[in-house]
């Protein structure tokens, strides 16, 4: 029977284009985990889309001088365009703020609400809080800058200090500035709803707890979610806001004159996104918007959160402590965080960064190069368990050198081989000697170990297994010199063909979940039917006499230039 799972990756926010970074940490090793799901048969929902509320788009529209609905809108656009550019198949890609998605959006949001609100979850609590006369709004931490309250410095920010480290509320800011008008910003009262997740302390350290050990089919989480998220809560949960004074959002939705004028915390609505959107994708495919519960609430889906390190507090805390004070949810059965991708300029490491301008942004990234050297790349360096650094120069050797060098020229030879000497057929078969058999059994070996580490989540060292398959393979054909014994053996020639043409078979169907631009042009060139490269028919070999499709290059080689995007 097929397993059910709820893929998720960390929904971006809309105000901005999407960088290699983005993509190694979230999105590429879930797109490559759910391929080799559905590969499998088995039955998966992928589910993304844009974070579009929240003071970042208002501030982003602010500063562009457009309405923040058209701003989120076209980033929302570019998103699901760099990600189709890459290979990253959704199967929703819906926006918190989109046309298409904010009602049903609104609808769950809110309910989710109401449904802790009701059982008491929630504390009400007025305090003061800065806020800017001229842009009529109250301002949050990072809008605001002034003087350090512990050790002076000019410039500290909203509630820490770059100098001394140290933390505060931000009305003990000395002179506080608003960042959105540079006005002197007075003192308010306002009102929020706290979530008290102190009394989710229990009961999250215990389902925590119990992820350092394989679950069902789960493999123990990473230590390195599981390290920080138990940490902060030996620390103490405090309770957090869950409301804001903004005009942008899901408005809160009490019947409470202090509610008016008030939205969700933008990391209140962003993961019941995930829902929305599956529920949305419900609605518009056949069905009842309620089936979304089949995926949130039967303990028969696994729901796997794919994240960057900087959201595992959400993700691994607040979000399945909204859970369950709600009540009717499954808790994440993973969360799959990857650490950041620095980028590496010269001898230097540094991160990411939109004001640097060291990003290396997807869609001009893809101008210049095939997406699949990029999913090789960095899955090849992916930041599972620590920091990596994204060298352009590095990729394109390792392009050359492995991808074109061992797997693109190891398939290549066999197939002009084939096309050669045996009419692009595939040979019979005739006694097969021990090393042909040692080759055909590491085709099964690679897909063994593969699938482990694939199904713990590691898939660096999955693409491991295959680019060691891919050498091998070009050991055997190099040690059985078929140009020589197809003259002197035609019938021992064509055993070695044949075996070469399974082994080309086993690639495409193992390189697919990385590597799905060229496992398709390689199932072209085998000649085999469209969605036939099924997980379980990696060792099903071809017939002899099957006729094969044209060889083609799977690889380009590259060459850095001045005109590539280097910087
Ligand atoms: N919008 C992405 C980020 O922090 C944030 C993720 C939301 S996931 C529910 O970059
Ligand atoms: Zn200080």
């Amino acid at each position: 029977m097929a397993r059910r799972f709820l893929v998720t990756s960390g929904l971006p926010y809309s105000n901005g284009r999407l960088h290699v970074g983005h993509l190694a940490g979230a999105y590429l090793p879930a797109d490559i985990f759910v391929r080799y799901l559905r590969s499998k048969g088995e039955d998966v929902l992928f589910v993304c889309g844009s974070d579009d509320n929240g003071v970042a788009s208002l501030m982003s529209a602010r500063k562009e001088g457009v309405p923040v609905q058209d701003l989120v809108t076209r980033y929302n656009a570019f998103q699901k365009e760099d990600f189709s550019r890459v290979g990253v198949e959704f199967d929703v890609y819906g926006g918190t703020h989109h046309p298409d998605f904010v009602e049903m959006h609104e609808r769950i949001s809110q309910g989710f609400f109401r449904s802790i609100h009701e059982k008491g979850f929630f504390e009400k609590k007025t305090s003061k809080q800065l806020y800017d006369v001229e842009a009529k709004q109250f301002l949050p931490d990072r809008y605001v800058e002034g003087t350090c309250p512990n050790c002076g410095n000019p410039d500290a920010h909203g509630d820490q200090c770059d100098r001394c480290g140290s933390t505060y509320d931000q009305i003990e800011l000395i002179d506080p500035k608003s960042t959105v008008t540079g006005t002197t910003p007075e003192l308010r009262e306002t009102t929020h709803w706290y979530l008290r997740l102190g009394e989710f302390e229990t009961p999250l350290r215990e389902w925590l707890e119990a992820k350092r050990e394989p679950h069902g089919d789960q493999p123990a989480w990473r230590d390195t979610v599981l390290n920080f998220a138990l940490g902060q809560i030996k620390q103490g949960l405090p309770e957090r806001a869950m409301t804001r004074d903004l005009h942008w959002g899901v408005p809160v939705p009490l019947d409470d004159p202090d509610a008016e004028g008030k939205v969700l915390y933008v990391w209140f609505d962003a993961p019941i996104g995930y829902v929305s959107f599956t529920a949305q994708h419900c609605a518009d495919h056949g069905g009842d918007w309620k089936e979304y519960e089949r995926w949130w609430k039967d303990s028969e889906t696994r729901i796997v959160h794919f994240i960057g390190e900087d959201n595992t507090v959400f993700h691994a805390l607040t979000w399945p402590a909204m859970m369950q004070a709600e009540g009717s949810y499954q808790l994440p059965a993973q969360v799959v965080a990857n650490s950041f991708l620095n980028v590496k300029l010269g001898d230097t490491e540094e991160k990411f960064s939109k004001s640097r301008g060291n990003a290396v942004w997807l869609g001009e990234f893809l101008n210049e190069f095939d997406p699949d050297p990029l999913r090789y790349y960095l899955t090849a360096i992916a930041p599972e368990s620590a920091r990596t650094a994204f060298d352009l120069a590095d990729l394109v050797q390792r392009n050359n050198s492995e991808l074109l060098g061992a797997l693109g020229n190891y398939v290549n030879r066999t197939l002009t081989f084939l096309q050669r000497f045996y009419e692009g057929v595939v040979p019979e078969v005739g006694e097969r000697d021990e090393r042909d058999l040692a080759q055909l059994a590491r085709v099964a070996e690679t897909q063994a170990s593969m699938e482990k580490n694939l199904d713990a989540y590691r898939f660096k060292a999955a693409l491991g297994d295959l680019m060691a398959l891919a050498r091998e393979t070009n050991a055997y054909f190099n040690d059985k010199e078929p140009w020589k014994v197809r003259k002197t053996d035609p019938a021992a020639g064509g055993t070695i063909l044949n075996v070469c043409a399974q082994t080309v078979k086993g690639l495409a169907v193992l390189m697919a979940p990385f590597l799905p631009y060229s496992a398709e042009v390689t199932r072209e060139m085998l000649a085999l039917p469209e969605g036939s490269l099924r997980w379980q028919d990696a060792t099903v070999e071809l017939p002899s006499g099957h006729v094969l499709g044209e060889p083609r290059l799977l690889f380009r080689q590259y060459e850095l230039s001045e005109e590539q995007p280097t910087d």
